[in-house]
């Protein structure tokens, strides 16, 4: 029986196919989803990790959601700050970055909101953010139009401070300030009141909310006009790279479709076989089957080389 421990992470022949189509492509889209981020330690939102507590993390994302209960939603969020602040881009976060930064058009359409593609230095210009970011805040009153960008600030009011288990007498000093696993059903939260949540400095009236886009929510309008700019700036696209997403999330998901109608080739990288592009997998695509950690850096070597630096931006913060 062959060994596992020699067997190469992609099949050779699709790898060579792959790098001189990449090679000779001048026009290349990335779409990305939570699934980039999966080894750095985030969860994704369908299947496995998909559960905060007892609620399913795409029934969060809403507006209604917050109208409704704006407190579980902002525990919700401060724990995916919180988390997100934790964890540390991966070699695929730096593949691309370095990838943005040798191949001229390279454009990245992410719907991650987690920060890490910005930390590993990937160049903003050419980095679109579907669903905004979770360090954006703005308020949810319609009349008001306040907004901030890179609010690092965690907790972002007291009241969503991470719960430790201090209560536990049984454990030393030491461990007593270690933060409960708030995703864990088990652990209780506090109340929060209303008061207690962040509050607009500008009207004073409505409260802040997390400025990511929820379902029902439009794209960000400038965001949407750069990637229509970018598309149209000429009649073909080489290649679309399609990263740790389900694809089933729309207007994101179609930039496959719009890709393929402008001559791409597609190639996935995934950990899911089941989870090919909507519109399935045509001759001449190429399905990457594994962790985009070891996947990404592994299938762009023949532009960028090896990937030695992993400076993050936050150590600079
Ligand atoms: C790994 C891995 C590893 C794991 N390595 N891989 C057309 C048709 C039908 C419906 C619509 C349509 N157009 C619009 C809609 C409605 C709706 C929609 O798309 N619904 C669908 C569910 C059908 N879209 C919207 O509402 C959008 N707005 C809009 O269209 O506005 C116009 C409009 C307004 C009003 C009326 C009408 C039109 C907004 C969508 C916003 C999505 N927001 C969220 C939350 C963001 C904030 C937050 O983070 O909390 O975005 S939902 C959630 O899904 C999040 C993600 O960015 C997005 C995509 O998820 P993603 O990244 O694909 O994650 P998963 O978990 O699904 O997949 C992970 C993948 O990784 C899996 O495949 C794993 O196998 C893989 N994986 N580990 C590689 N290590
Ligand atoms: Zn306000």
């Amino acid at each position: 029986m062959a060994s596992t421990a020699t067997r190469p992470i992609v099949p050779p022949a699709d790898l060579e196919s792959f790098q001189a189509h990449l090679n000779r492509s001048t026009r290349i889209l990335a779409l990305l989803g939570a699934g980039l981020s999966a080894s750095s330690g985030l969860p994704t939102f369908r299947g496995a990790g998909g559960l905060w507590r007892t609620h399913d993390a795409v029934q969060l994302a809403t507006p209604s959601a917050f109208s409704r209960d704006p407190g579980l939603v902002w525990q919700f969020y401060s724990y995916r700050r919180h988390m997100a602040l934790q964890a540390k881009p991966n070699p695929a976060h730096y593949a691309l970055a370095e990838l943005a930064k040798r191949k001229e058009g390279f454009m990245t359409l992410s719907q991650n909101v987690d920060g890490l593609s910005p930390r590993a230095g990937h160049p903003a210009s050419t980095l679109k953010l579907l669903h905004g970011s979770l360090f954006d805040v703005k308020c949810s009153d319609f009349f008001c139009s306040y907004s901030e960008t890179a609010n690092y600030t965690d907790p972002i009011v007291p009241a969503l401070q991470i719960p430790t288990d201090e209560s536990d007498p049984t454990t030393t000093s030491a461990l007593q300030a270690r933060e409960l696993d708030i995703s864990d059903s088990n652990v209780l939260l506090p109340e929060l009141a209303i008061r207690d949540l962040p509050r607009c400095p500008n009207c004073k009236k409505g409260l802040l909310r997390p400025g990511v886009v929820w379902f029902g929510e439009m794209l960000p309008t400038a965001v949407l006009n750069d990637i229509d700019r970018w598309i149209t700036e000429s009649n073909t696209i080489d290649l679309i790279i399609v990263i740790g997403t389900s694809a089933r999330v729309y207007p994101a998901a179609g930039y496959v479709d719009l890709a393929r109608s402008k001559g791409a080739r597609v190639a996935v990288v995934n950990v899911d076989r089941d989870d090919e592009p909507a519109s399935g997998m045509y001759q001449g695509d190429w399905f990457f089957e594994g962790d985009a950690a070891q996947i990404v850096p592994e299938i762009l070597k023949s532009v960028i080389g090896e990937i030695t630096e992993m400076p993050d931006a936050a150590e600079e913060r």
